[in-house]
């Protein structure tokens, strides 16, 4: 595989040997983060704009929610530098279009989904509700090899390999319904991906069991994050909102908004504890491993509710209806946050072992509940012992400290809060340079902001969201940039850039399109020399390469009513040299990177002279970059 090389001039590669991908994996530590790199520093503040060509530190993976796609930011600059389709369709690139893509949008359908999509003519989803992207972890820090995302609106869970920046895998989870939090195993490695059913059904959902709530639970699901195969799932009480992992490799948190299984708003909210499940990793697996567990839809399932009085879960009381869970960088702390509660709640990983060896009070692992303001959602952390929650309904971000909490808690007189400063409007999720990771280093925050109202020129009744960039290096935390963006800024992780290095051509070996080399193959063709025409019954298969400003085929003829494959292999072997396919008024459009074979299935129902033509720009005679498509009519 061709390799860019890194920021400090040193190909991974040389410097490791090996492929890419495992030259990643264990170069981790290989190249320290330049905690004060000159380049970023500006007088007296941190430096946040960037002068053309320069680059960025960091890399911002960012959640788009409802618009289901993953996007690629420089931070600090906000500049926006690419877009992942992930749980939606894309015109630029042909994601759920070309048969590459629809091979990972369809193969991990459960079969009932197949079935519903086939009585809708479709083959998949074309909607998502991709909310929280996060990078596999070594070590309690990130490796540069996935990010993994969820869809809540159609209970997926996707991967993008960070080698070509592409989603290789999705999949549907099982028996839950509708996966909201989703975070990666941090020790010892990504590992387990863990993902909450958020909304209560019936766990056989056939239709027997409706407006019986007493029936219904919710589904807590490790996933093989190697295999993106379904390692187990736990039942448990209440419904599950968001999900971090520890730092120890042996518990999952849950925060839980509705553990009342209230069905309308009244309900949901009527309790003033809901509750934090903790889930016993290794109490799990060993039930897994002894079979002591039920099947269902092939996939083990444990019993974790509380009347089960099992060792796989515990339930910690917190106060009211908890949203975000975020484990601290200290390795030590787990942060839930209270909503509707104006507290935080700081769980002690330490005292959990007793929750479940001793059967502890499980508000015994609650060491501090520091009240910060109203509607905390999420927290993020700078590595220094201080962290940083979202107000909601306050439109703030409240820095305080970890260890004045716990003071405070024990009954000291010390006030925890720091600063605050105004956010517009409305945060959800924020996070900080590496602020997920056992390496927070406390310069950036980025605020999620849900509404943006006033902060830019009025473009109608549907607005843009802001996410804001705040300056965290001292206590006065700073905003300095607004950023607008479309549906939806949901959650984002922002990355050190010697954490990620990404391929600049595509290897010839990837997966993600074997299946075209494979039947290049069978047919005698050399796809990086095709321009040939099979034919096999009545499915014709196309064949042709590209190499700027050319297709190896300036024409092609087939019958009306044929299975056309047309098969393009870009051969141009330079960075930035992506061509395309598109055949005018077929509908059919996509990119195809260099070195990279794409394919696209369609049938020729349309007679006559038919141009395709390369619609990514990619040469001086790229509007010369064209041929034709001759489709003979029906009993000529
Ligand atoms: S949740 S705004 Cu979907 Cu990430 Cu907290
Ligand atoms: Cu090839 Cu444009």
């Amino acid at each position: 595989m061709k390799e860019k090389e890194n920021h400090m001039g040193v190909s991974r590669r040389d410097l490791l040997g090996g492929t890419a991908k495992t030259a990643v994996v264990a170069g981790m530590g290989a190249v320290a983060i330049s905690g004060t790199n000159p380049a970023f520093a500006q007088d007296g503040h941190q430096k946040f704009e960037m002068a053309p060509g320069e680059l960025d530190e960091y890399y911002g993976f960012w959640s788009s929610g409802q618009t289901g796609e993953v996007r690629i930011l420089g931070v600090p600059s906000m500049r926006e530098l690419m877009r992942i389709p992930v749980f939606n369709r894309c015109s630029a690139t042909g994601w759920g279009q070309t048969n590459e893509s629809l091979k990972i949008l369809t193969e991990g359908l459960l079969p009932e989904t197949k079935a519903y999509l086939a009585a809708q003519g479709k083959v998949t989803y074309d909607n998502g509700d991709l909310h929280h992207p996060h990078m596999s972890f070594t070590d309690g820090t990130y490796d540069g090899r996935y990010i993994f995302a969820n869809d809540k609106a159609n209970t997926r869970v996707a991967r993008i390999d960070c080698s070509t920046m592409k989603c290789d895998k999705i999949i549907e989870i099982p028996n839950a319904h509708d996966i909201h939090g989703m975070r990666p195993q941090k020790f010892p490695r990504t590992g387990y991906i863990f993902a909450n059913g958020e909304h209560e059904a019936p766990l056989v959902n056939d239709g027997e069991i409706l407006d019986d709530p007493d029936q219904y639970a919710c589904i807590f699901t490790a996933i093989d994050g190697d295999e993106m195969k379904v390692a187990w799932q736990v039942i448990v009480s209440g419904n599950l909102d968001n999900t971090d992992a520890d730092y120890q490799g042996k518990y999952a948190f849950s925060t839980s908004y509705n553990s009342e299984m209230g069905t309308n708003l009244a309900e949901m909210t009527e309790n003033e504890l809901d509750h934090c499940v903790v889930f016993n990793i290794k109490a799990i697996e060993e039930a897994v491993a002894a079979g002591n567990y039920e099947e269902m839809k092939g996939v083990p399932v444990v019993d974790g509710r509380k009347e089960a009085n099992s060792q796989f879960t515990r339930y910690i009381p917190i106060p009211n209806s908890p949203h975000g869970c975020n484990a601290a960088p200290d390795k030590k702390h787990i942060v839930i946050n209270g909503k509707l509660s104006p507290t935080v709640s700081i769980i002690d990983v330490t005292k959990v072992d007793a929750l479940f060896n001793d059967n502890a009070d499980p508000r015994s692992a609650i060491v501090g509940e520091p009240e910060l303001g109203l509607g905390p959602l999420h927290t993020a952390f700078d590595g220094k012992g201080n962290c940083f929650t979202t107000l909601f309904l306050d439109s703030q971000v409240v820095k305080w400290n970890m260890d004045k909490a716990i003071q405070a808690y024990a009954g000291e007189d010390v006030d925890p809060i720091i600063s605050k400063v105004d956010v517009h409007y409305q945060p959800g999720h924020n996070s900080t340079s590496m602020g997920e990771t056992a390496e927070a280093d406390g310069k950036w925050l980025i605020s999620m902001n849900k509404f943006s109202k006033d902060r830019f020129l009025n473009v109608g009744p549907l607005k843009p969201e802001n996410e804001q960039l705040i300056d965290i290096s001292s206590d006065e935390m700073k905003v300095v940039h607004d950023g607008p963006t479309f549906a939806e800024p949901h959650d984002s992780i922002i990355v050190h850039r010697s954490k990620v290095n990404p391929a600049i051509v595509w290897d010839r070996n990837d997966p993600s399109f074997a299946d075209a080399v494979k039947q290049a193959e069978a047919d005698g063709i050399d796809l990086e020399s095709a321009a040939d025409v099979i034919r096999d019954g009545n499915k014709v298969r196309v064949y042709m390469h590209s190499v700027a400003p050319t297709f190896s085929l300036e024409k092609f003829t087939v019958k009306q009513g044929d299975e056309v494959t047309v098969y393009v292999t870009n051969i141009d072997d330079i960075d930035d040299l992506t061509h395309g396919f598109c055949l005018a008024n077929y509908g059919i459009a996509m990119e195809v990177g260099p070195q990279a074979t794409a394919s696209v299935t369609f049938i020729a129902e349309r007679p006559g002279v038919h141009w395709f033509y390369c619609q990514w720009f990619c040469h001086a005679l790229h509007m010369e970059m064209r041929g034709r498509m001759f489709v003979e009519p029906r009993g000529a």
